[in-house]
């Protein structure tokens, strides 16, 4: 799972990678043009309880990896999709747009959530048209007429009217068929907005929250340079600064739960004696597929998934007891992995 942090230059992108990660890049103008790398680990208390009972040598949480895609300069413009940042863009598989709600000295304008929402949201879908633009017009010199020449201009028409592909009710197959363009308006993306101090603990206006169910997106807001700051400290001190800034939990554990809501992911776990461990799949995801977020071997020789459900295995406390309870059930390639599944594959290679 890689999640892109976008957003317009100096909008707060770096030192809201920072609170997340608790990493320490550098923030601020420097020219600089790769991208930031980085991860967080995911706090999941039932890979802690699944590590009490088999003490395994490991326990490894579920990580999200995030990219800090590198901004265009912003003395040449205050916003714009060069082609380098559409690219890395379009490799994320989910985006976080950080929207600038405090003012930066850096920038002529002053801070406006919902104008940079908006923009930005417009270049995306702009960035998308094109491309389905180019399709069309190719479709037109072949002189094709048809299924896939109406699909694409239901897509143009769509976005021409200012709308995100994400909001376009399409078939799976549609979805597939269109999977090679990776187009950013139809990635999984929440709104990130990076707020002045004294913003944090207050509700965010009606015509933000408006313009973000407009386009499906979830709304999360924080005190990005202050969270940035708090998350260097202990954790005594960082819930009185955090009390002080009128939240209750830190930026990192909030931009989780929020993820995780939006992005519809869910954990499945797996223990043993050498590791217990989460791992982060889409909502929706059948065992076969689950099974080669391990290994592609799994995948490829798959027979079976033997199932738990995590709140189960809890009230039983072993696997024997879930056994004789039929708690513990054989499934196919085709199930549908849920939140909290304990799974044992077996497979042959
Ligand atoms: N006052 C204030 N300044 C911030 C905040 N977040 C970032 N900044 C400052 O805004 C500038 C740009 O931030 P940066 O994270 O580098 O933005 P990026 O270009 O989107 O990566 C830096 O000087 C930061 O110190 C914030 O929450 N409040
Ligand atoms: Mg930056």
């Amino acid at each position: 799972m890689k999640v892109g942090l976008v957003g317009f230059a100096g909008s707060g992108k770096t030192t809201l990678f920072n609170a997340l990660t608790g990493l320490k890049a550098d923030t601020g103008f420097g020219g600089k043009e790769a991208a930031n790398l980085g991860m967080i680990k995911v706090p999941d208390a039932r890979v802690d309880f699944l590590a009490e009972i088999f003490k395994p040598k490991k326990k490894t949480l579920a990580e999200i990896g995030f990219v800090d895609v590198a901004g265009p300069d912003a003395k040449k413009s205050e916003k714009g999709l060069d082609a380098k940042l559409v690219a890395d863009m379009r490799l994320s598989d989910a985006l976080v747009h950080v929207v600038r709600g405090f003012d930066n000295p850096a920038l002529t304008r002053p801070p406006d959530l919902l104008r940079d929402l908006e923009e930005f949201e417009a270049e995306m879908v702009f960035s998308d048209l094109v491309q389905v633009e180019s399709r069309l017009d190719r479709i037109r010199k072949e002189g094709k007429k048809g299924a896939e020449k109406t699909f694409f201009e239901t897509l143009a028409a769509h976005m021409e009217a200012g709308n995100p592909l994400r909001t376009l009710a399409l078939s799976e197959a549609d979805l597939a068929s269109v999977s090679g363009f990776a187009f950013l308006s139809q990635k999984p993306c929440m709104v990130l907005c990076s707020v002045a101090d004294d913003a944090a603990g207050r509700e965010l206006g009606d015509d933000l929250k408006a313009a973000a169910k407009k386009r499906q997106l979830t709304l999360v807001h924080m005190a990005g340079r202050a969270e940035a700051e708090i998350s260097e400290l202990g954790p005594e001190e960082q819930a009185a600064f955090l009390a002080d800034l009128g939240v209750t939990a830190p930026a990192r554990a909030r931009f989780i739960a929020a993820a995780y809501a939006q992005l519809e992911l869910i954990s499945f776990l797996t223990t043993g004696e050498d590791e217990c461990r989460a791992w982060t799949i889409k909502r929706g995801t059948v065992a076969r597929r689950a099974a080669g977020k391990i290994h592609s071997d799994i995948e490829r020789g798959f027979i079976r998934a033997e199932v738990i459900p995590f709140a189960d295995f809890k009230a039983l406390g072993t696997e024997a007891k879930c056994r004789e309870a039929g708690k513990l059930r054989l499934e196919g390639k085709e199930y549908v992995v849920q939140d909290g599944d304990i799974v044992h594959f077996r497979f042959n290679v």
